[in-house]
């Protein structure tokens, strides 16, 4: 089975003519009145990330030109020795801001004894890797978009952390990440269209989120071995999660029906997954996607192109978690509240969710924040 590409344009067309984005607080008064060619490309987002957790798209926004830049600002950083990258590092503020080093998030089939029960039920052939500790990966995050001044979960006050010598950090960083934000909440309003919610039932909720801009640095030249797990056996656990192509492959996806796929994603194209809080809304109608990252035979053949041309060994995701906003409660919204398993996601405030998963995998901020 391949990931369809879905092209964001014609409902972008449409849309644009009647609504604003996330930022904005006015409401919407009326409701698109979709042709069934775009109500059928609706109802195409929400099966395919019901039976995936993963969907292809096609933002004419996002070029390939602007993953490019981004990826080689992140590059750059990463290549710079470990000294000059923990001066990036806010261990205090629990990695929130700036760089987390490898070794420090532990992937979730590590510590989840439920997981680890389902995985060891699983037939060999789909079964995970399996890491034998923390995440090799690096991390930088940078948080996209305005917070509320008000919350009960009251972010960190530290700045943003730019590293020295990158005058265009800041530029390539929001302007990556107000594109991907865009990008998915094109596709979260289609999904609702899809799920016969109304169309800003996620964006509405998203207004005002701890959207994080989070790529992540894999070392290959070090750990370039086939089998490295760089990223353990998880699930996201915000509400969608979004990425740029990366140079290198190696992401694995397990679909719906317990089915590992590997992750191709065409040139130009944006891979989007389903995290814990879309599951959370739709009572697991839509769940969470579990994936890994694995050095692969396809890896290694990319590694040997990239040493061939004299190009950076590191490997780059250009990931996006797009979340609820902290102080929005979490629970099956509309037709889904009747759910007969919707008892299985109670009330919950999504800054109070985020902050439990933390804590499982490492990364729990003492102050309520993200
Ligand atoms: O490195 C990647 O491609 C994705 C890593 C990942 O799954 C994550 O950051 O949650
Ligand atoms: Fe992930």
């Amino acid at each position: 089975m391949e990931l369809p590409v879905i092209d964001l344009a014609p409902y972008l067309e449409v849309s644009s003519k009647s609504s604003g984005n996330c930022w904005d607080e006015e409401e919407e008064e009326e409701e698109l009145e979709l042709d069934p060619e775009l109500k059928t490309l609706c109802c195409e987002v929400s099966r395919t990330l019901r039976e995936t957790g993963a969907l292809l798209v096609k933002d004419p926004r996002c070029s390939a030109d602007d993953n490019d830049r981004f990826i080689d600002m992140m590059e750059n950083y990463f290549e710079r020795p470990q000294d000059f990258k923990r001066r990036q590092e806010r261990p205090h503020l629990h990695y929130q801001v700036g760089v987390t080093p490898e070794g420090v998030e532990v992937p979730r089939s590590l510590v989840d004894e439920e997981m680890l029960e389902k995985l060891r039920a699983m037939p060999k052939e789909s079964q995970p890797s399996t890491p034998s500790g923390p995440d090799p990966k690096w991390r930088y995050m940078w948080r996209v978009g305005p917070r509320p001044s008000n919350t009960r979960f009251q972010e960190l006050n530290a700045e943003p952390v730019i590293p020295e010598g990158f005058p265009e950090w800041k530029d390539t960083m929001d302007t990556w990440g107000y594109k991907m934000i865009s990008a998915i909440e094109a596709v979260a309003q289609m999904a609702a269209i899809g799920f016969e919610l109304p169309k800003d039932a996620f964006t509405s909720l998203m207004k005002q989120g701890p959207h994080l801009l989070a790529p992540t640095g894999s070392d290959l030249q070090h750990y370039g071995k086939e089998g490295t797990v760089f990223a353990g056996y998880h699930y996201d656990l915000n509400f969608l999660t979004i990425h740029g192509r990366s140079r290198f492959p190696g992401l694995n996806i397990w679909l719906r029906n317990g089915q590992k796929m590997e992750v191709k994603v065409p040139i130009g194209c944006l891979l989007i997954q389903t995290g814990k809080q879309i599951e959370w809304l739709t009572a697991g109608d839509c769940i969470a996607g579990m994936h890994e990252v694995v050095v692969t035979n396809r890896t290694l053949d990319a590694i040997n192109r990239a040493s061939q041309q004299n190009r950076s060994l590191w490997r780059v995701s250009s990931t996006l978690f797009a979340h609820i906003a902290s102080d929005a409660v979490l629970k099956p919204l509309g037709h889904f509240a009747e759910s007969p398993i919707a008892r299985n996601y109670p009330p919950i405030c999504a800054g109070e969710f985020v902050e439990q998963e933390l804590s499982v995998i490492n990364l729990k901020g003492s102050n309520g924040e993200l």
